[in-house]
């Protein structure tokens, strides 16, 4: 057996190049500005961090200690593909955080959004059982 639940949400971790913009902040919409971030999933928690050039040579996602510029905290949230009236880019997830976050989360690459999609459901459902 090998699945999110026998694992726990400390294993649950990765990190990567993804395009991201706040949607929603406080429950109140806000203007989009997509920019790429080097996105690491830790602890139950997404930090997405400016920069990505220079963390592309940590292999670990421990070893990227950077302060974040963003912190979303999955206990809570929601994640979910985002529906065609969202955004007009292809492979789109929408991160609904606990404190009226939002935001939209995306790759050009197939595979990476759908890895990312499996954890992040993965760790959001781990995270109800603790
Ligand atoms: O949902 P919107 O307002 O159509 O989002 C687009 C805008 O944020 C646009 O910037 P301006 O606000 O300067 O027009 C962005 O360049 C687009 O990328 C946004 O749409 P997509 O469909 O890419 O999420």
């Amino acid at each position: 057996f090998s699945s999110a639940q026998d694992e726990g949400v400390q294993n649950l971790e990765k990190a990567g190049i993804l395009n991201k913009t706040k949607v929603s902040e406080n429950g109140k919409k806000v203007r989009k500005n997509w920019t790429q971030a080097w996105t690491v999933l830790y602890g139950g928690v997404v930090t997405f961090h400016k920069d990505p050039k220079s963390a592309v040579t940590g292999t670990s996602v421990r070893q990227y200690k950077t302060n974040p510029e963003v912190k979303v905290e999955l206990r809570g949230a929601t994640i979910g593909w985002a529906s065609k009236d969202k955004s007009s880019k292809k492979n789109v997830l929408e991160l609904k955080g606990k404190n009226g976050v939002e935001f939209l989360i995306q790759s050009d690459t197939e595979s990476i959004i759908h890895d990312w999609h499996k954890v992040l459901v993965d760790t959001i459902r781990q995270l109800e059982y603790q």
